[in-house]
């Protein structure tokens, strides 16, 4: 079995940005810079086989390049149950559409449907029981965060390997945007 997922990659600038914003919160694992992504889809585990037909139907998606921009940042979980902390990313249809067009192209290859709702983010760090002041501390100072816009043309697929130090993320194939047919 292998764990995938579907993501964009960040660009140099932008992740150089990012970075910036680490530290000042005690106990957070932040991410590894060149690790830094934004996830359209979170497959999980499939068997080697069935990873063909998803590079295939990855292959098939037709989306146009388009750009982004990070905007704020915010936290998943709340109190001492905060657990990610994450960059936001500015309304943006081009986005949401190829994140429905990856999706569609998944559920067509055989992946059962994702239930949960697509909130676009960039996954900064880890928390586990953070002290919450200096959660409320960083989410105040780091508010007003913009970088981009970000051109994006191409999407990733992503094998993690789950690892006591946390994952680690192998990029497998990048799929271009608005090839023709
Ligand atoms: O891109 P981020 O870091 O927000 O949290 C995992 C990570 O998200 C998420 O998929 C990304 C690559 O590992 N993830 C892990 N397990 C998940 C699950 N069961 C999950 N997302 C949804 N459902």
């Amino acid at each position: 079995m292998i764990r995938l997922f579907v993501a964009l990659d960040v660009t140099e600038e932008i992740r150089q940005r990012l970075a910036g914003l680490s530290g000042g919160v005690p106990g957070a694992r932040w991410m590894d810079p060149a690790s830094l992504h934004l996830t359209l889809r979170f497959i999980g585990e499939v068997p080697e086989d069935q990873a063909f037909d998803i590079d295939e139907a990855l292959a098939g998606v037709r989306a146009p390049p388009f750009a982004l921009t990070l905007d704020g940042v915010g936290v998943f979980g709340s109190g001492r149950r905060a657990r990610v902390l994450w960059a936001g990313v500015e309304r943006n249809e081009a986005l949401n559409h190829l994140q429905a067009k990856v999706e569609s192209a998944l559920v067509r290859c055989g992946l059962p449907a994702e239930e949960r709702k697509f909130s676009p983010h960039v996954t900064l760090a880890r928390l586990k029981d953070p002290p919450q002041d200096r959660v409320a501390r960083f989410l105040g100072e780091r508010g007003l965060f913009r970088a981009g816009p970000m051109a994006v043309d191409h999407l990733t697929l992503y094998r993690s390997h789950l690892g006591n130090g946390g994952s680690v993320y192998e990029a497998l194939r990048a799929y271009p945007l608005g090839r023709e047919p």
